[in-house]
């Protein structure tokens, strides 16, 4: 895809691991009428520390062409609500101000990929297309529906710019836990935890200009759920979220692992919602996080492991098993505990509503709805006492974790995420976790109490800070 015009002589060499890099379909071996290069931006957000961006530049300056950039505003995703279109669509106006700065043409094109990229490419005399990667379901159907439709002259690669590890290198296979993922990930990251080069202005002009954006009409006319409202602590954005990674270095890194499990300390990066969106690069904020490795060398150590093991871990999930939200994608062990159990009496049963409204008997597990409701973010260690409360005092497993993903996906800014599913999965079904001693309703899957969060935190000090209106 590279190799078809003679190099520019202008054409900047960085080092672009091309393991990053996959080719969707080959395309023909010259086409020498392109007019443009073309990134078709999904899941990463944003303009610099995108490794799908820098790999779209640089065959646009190979072949001495104009970049186009285009977002395809999906009507629906998953349970999305205006709460997460509208910190979207406020990140996407950043990246299109950057992108004309630069002397690149971004376009936001309304509906399926399938539906409007095909006619883009004719239209504008696309010579190569370029996406980033996503493991989940929607994602990979949008891909493969814009494979089948695609001019078959236009080659069409894909580049991992969500993971440090490119997905399908870390791992060819479903890994059983953190630890068989572990030493994989670290053995690679010399190789790919690499500075970035900067996305420079481009040489060559968009041959006409991208038409303007009518952001505001473009907000007030989705059709999305409304009665999720924004969230005030959470500005979108890179710019935002960059400043948001400043200050868990700067107030919050040194606690990171003394006080991580505590709700009631800040001791959080808090960049979950910036990352799932792609506004900012775990990669960036690992590269930023380490250069005070001398200083917090074990807050740095469990930030990695976090952001990194445990982010790519769920990733790997997601990629290798298509059941990845249901209770079909668990271990044998797993699902035969929690078929055993099936029938236990539970002692407190709840429908949806109940859950969604935080009005069951136990005032922790409200707060963390609450808190959820109304920040788009529960503290990371309630929910995990969050979800495996919903498996006791729902009626099956299965419910259990159609009502947690559900919630989730609605309410979390950084839901609809790998992360997400495999965090649902892990509490209510043991993914990545091993067997625990037998007991009622959870069988071998691991069990979180009152009490056990009693001993962690002051329980009392979160319910009073999400107490009910
Ligand atoms: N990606 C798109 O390409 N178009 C969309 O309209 C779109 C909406 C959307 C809404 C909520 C949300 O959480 C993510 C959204 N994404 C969209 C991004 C993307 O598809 C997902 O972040 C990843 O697939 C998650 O892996």
């Amino acid at each position: 895809m590279e190799a078809r015009r003679r190099a520019a002589p202008s054409v900047r060499e960085f080092k672009f691991n091309k393991k990053r890099v996959r080719l969707i379909s080959q395309g023909s071996d010259l086409k020498d009428d392109a007019r443009c290069i073309l990134y078709w931006m999904s899941r990463d957000q944003r303009l610099q520390d995108n490794w799908a961006f820098l790999y779209a530049q640089r065959l646009a300056l190979k072949q001495e062409l104009p970049l186009h950039v285009c977002f395809c505003l999906v009507p629906k995703f998953l349970e999305a609500t205006i709460r997460h279109y509208g910190f979207m669509l406020r990140g996407l106006q950043e990246v299109a101000e950057e992108c004309t700065d630069l002397n690149i043409a971004f376009h936001l094109l309304r509906g399926y990929a399938k539906d409007v990229l095909p006619t883009f490419v004719l239209e504008h005399g696309v010579g190569g297309l370029v996406t980033d990667f996503s493991p989940l379901r929607l994602p990979r159907q949008w891909v493969q529906d814009v494979r089948e439709r695609l001019p078959e002259d236009v080659p069409f690669a894909q580049v991992d710019a969500h993971n440090i590890v490119p997905c399908w290198v870390a791992s060819t296979k479903q890994e059983y836990r953190a630890r068989t993922i572990r030493g994989k990930i670290h053995a690679q990251l010399p190789e790919f935890l690499t500075e970035f080069p900067p996305v420079i202005r481009h040489p060559y002009p968009p041959s006409c200009p991208a038409e303007p954006i009518a952001w505001k009409a473009c907000y007030s006319s989705l059709e999305v759920d409304r009665t999720v409202k924004e969230v005030e602590w959470a500005t979108p954005g890179t710019a935002a979220g960059l400043a948001v990674l400043q200050s868990f270095i700067t107030e919050r890194l040194k606690s990171f692992v003394s006080h991580r499990n505590d709700p009631n300390k800040a001791a959080l990066s808090n960049l979950s919602p910036w990352f799932h969106f792609g506004q900012v690069s775990t990669q960036r904020a690992i590269l930023e996080v380490q250069k005070h490795r001398c200083k917090y060398k074990e807050s740095v150590d469990a930030f990695v492991e976090e952001a990194v093991v445990r982010r790519e871990l769920a990733e790997n999930f997601c990629y290798y098993n298509e059941n990845y939200d249901s209770v079909q994608g668990a271990y044998g062990w797993a699902q035969t505990t929690l078929k055993l159990h099936a029938k236990d009496k539970r002692p407190f049963l709840y429908k949806l509503q109940e859950l969604e409204q935080g009005t069951t008997h136990d005032p922790l597990w409200n707060a963390a709805q609450l808190q959820m409701v109304r920040e788009g973010k529960m503290h990371g260690f309630l929910r995990m006492y969050w979800a495996k409360k919903i498996l006791e005092w729902t009626r099956a497993p299965e419910e259990a974790l159609q009502f947690a993903i559900y919630l989730n996906d609605r309410y979390e800014l950084d839901g609809r995420d790998p992360n997400g599913y495999v965090g649902c999965l892990w509490s209510i079904c043991g993914m990545h976790d091993h067997g625990w001693k037998e007991r009622a309703v959870f069988g071998k899957i691991r069990y979180m109490n009152y009490a056990g969060c009693k001993r962690k935190f002051d329980v009392g000090q979160f319910e009073r800070r999400y107490a009910p209106c």
